[in-house]
């Protein structure tokens, strides 16, 4: 196992890294913005260097500086934590030749699930279903139109480097997709640097369901099975849990062999994320890749009990897994809720200093945080502040102690979503696993006067 391990993050991820670095007795360098000088995670890493200023660009994304500081303070790998620089192709070369393991995949793996057309074109070569639709880009709107007619409408066109639903429409006609290609193009090229766009049918009324694996680095692919994260509001995930209570265990064990036939097939290693639409006869659809450890990878570790960063830490360093896929567990209901810094009516983020920090306990209840009650929220990063998962031994037990824990929550001095979480979580169609990505559009109608997308 590594001596001495370098985070390139913060927040309550580089304090779960850490937390596990330690249980493993891996020596941690941390690294900070001026704006996360007093931050958790640098006062719990064993050493902390200062990047830069405030903003990601002079801190968190300054690779030349993060490689710097790893080979002054002899670090042999760097844990790039979700976000931020975990998945890019450039850091992970960068790494590679500064002679540092970088714990996710190589840049070529990375390169590839980072572009939808070419991860689409991937999974189709080798039998993964993915959606009907092309996997090379399309010239013009006339092409579009073109595909469109032989699959059928309504249509999703897409942008290959999308996300977050940048440059994303779904389209019903032939002269719709003549008004919306060239705005959507302009909105890729823009955000993204690239627009390349792409056709496929749209599903309808789909859940959002992706299949955690590990691979190793001889060739040993696992997947621990699903988390269900249907419930987002404006793509921004609230509430994911494992396992779904909507696949059937037929649906399950195909999933879990197409993710796995997926990491095998570009030579994945690390852990990695693949995720599915899954339509209401469910059928499953291949739609992307995460080549990182996930926000919401708790709730996989509270039904398998396995401690992924542990797992990720091992195969960085050149273990192979030591189970079998007939080994891994699943047990009991894990539901987690993010906690944001922000207006429940605006949803603007809402930073500011905490004055009161108490959060609730018993049985069944996991924090992962990195605030306490004097903390600062600061406009420089992801609002995200908290993540609060619960387990019980089935989804009604677990939706209990989630109620109760939210009701226990008492932050002052910022606004959080905690209104909206007990909104969705007290919703009968939440407790019937009506859990469709509409949920938030469909059932919250106080949280719903959003405004359009980008
Ligand atoms: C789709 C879809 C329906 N049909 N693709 C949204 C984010 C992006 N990664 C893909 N997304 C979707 N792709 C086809 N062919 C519906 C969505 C979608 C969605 C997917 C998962 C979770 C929430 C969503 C909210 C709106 C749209």
């Amino acid at each position: 196992m590594f001596k001495k391990v370098l985070i390139a993050n913060r927040g309550e991820i580089a304090v779960r890294v850490i937390r596990t670095c330690k249980t493993l007795g891996i020596t941690t360098i941390g690294v900070y913005s001026e704006a996360d000088a007093d931050a958790p995670h640098v006062k719990m890493a064993d050493e902390a260097y200062l990047i830069g200023g405030s903003r990601v660009v002079e801190s968190y994304l300054n690779i030349n500086k993060i490689l710097e500081i790893a080979q002054h303070s002899e670090a042999e790998a760097i844990h790039p934590g979700y976000g931020l620089l975990s998945e890019n192709a450039d850091f992970s070369r960068r790494c590679e030749e500064a002679g540092l393991i970088f714990i996710g995949p190589s840049p070529q793996v990375i390169s590839k699930m980072g572009s939808k057309i070419e991860s689409r074109k991937a999974m189709e070569e080798v039998g993964v279903p993915v959606v009907p639709g092309i996997t090379s880009p399309l010239a013009d709107a006339e092409e579009a139109v073109e595909v469109a007619d032989r699959i059928g409408y309504p249509v999703m066109l897409k942008a290959s480097a999308g996300g977050g639903g940048i440059g994303m429409q779904v389209v019903h006609n032939g002269d719709e997709i003549r008004k919306a290609f060239a705005g959507n193009r302009k909105r890729a090229t823009d955000f993204f640097g690239d627009g390349a766009m792409y056709i496929e049918k749209f599903v309808e009324n789909p859940r959002h369901i992706e299949i955690q694996i590990l691979a190793d680095g001889f060739g040993n692919t696992v997947y621990l099975w699903e988390r269900e994260c249907s419930i987002q509001r404006r793509h921004q995930k609230v509430v994911e849990e494992a396992p779904s209570s909507f696949i059937t265990d037929e649906t399950r064990t195909k999933m879990g062999e197409a993710a796995v036939k997926a990491a095998k097939s570009i030579g994945y290693k690390n852990a990695g994320t693949i995720e599915f639409l899954v339509d209401e006869e469910q059928n499953f659809y291949f739609l992307e890749m995460n080549t990182r450890l996930q926000v919401e990878h708790p709730v996989t570790e509270e039904i398998t009990g396995l401690d992924l960063v542990e797992k990720q830490l091992e195969i960085a360093t050149g273990d192979s897994l030591k189970f079998s896929q007939e080994e891994v567990k699943r047990e009991g209901h894990a539901i987690e809720v993010r906690i944001y810094a922000e207006d429940p009516k605006t949803f603007f983020p809402s930073p500011g200093k905490i004055t009161k920090l108490e959060l609730p306990t018993g049985p069944g209840i996991r924090h992962e945080l990195a605030i306490h009650g004097q903390s600062s929220v600061t406009p420089f990063y992801d609002p995200m502040i908290a993540k609060l998962v619960v387990k019980g031994s089935n989804r009604e037990e677990a939706i209990n102690r989630l109620q109760d824990a939210l009701a226990d929550y008492h932050i002052e001095g910022i606004k959080t979503n905690i209104p909206m979480l007990q909104e969705v979580i007290a919703h009968p169609a939440f407790r019937s696993g009506d859990t469709t990505t509409d949920f938030v559009s469909k059932y919250l109608t106080s949280f719903s006067r959003n405004l359009p997308l980008l």
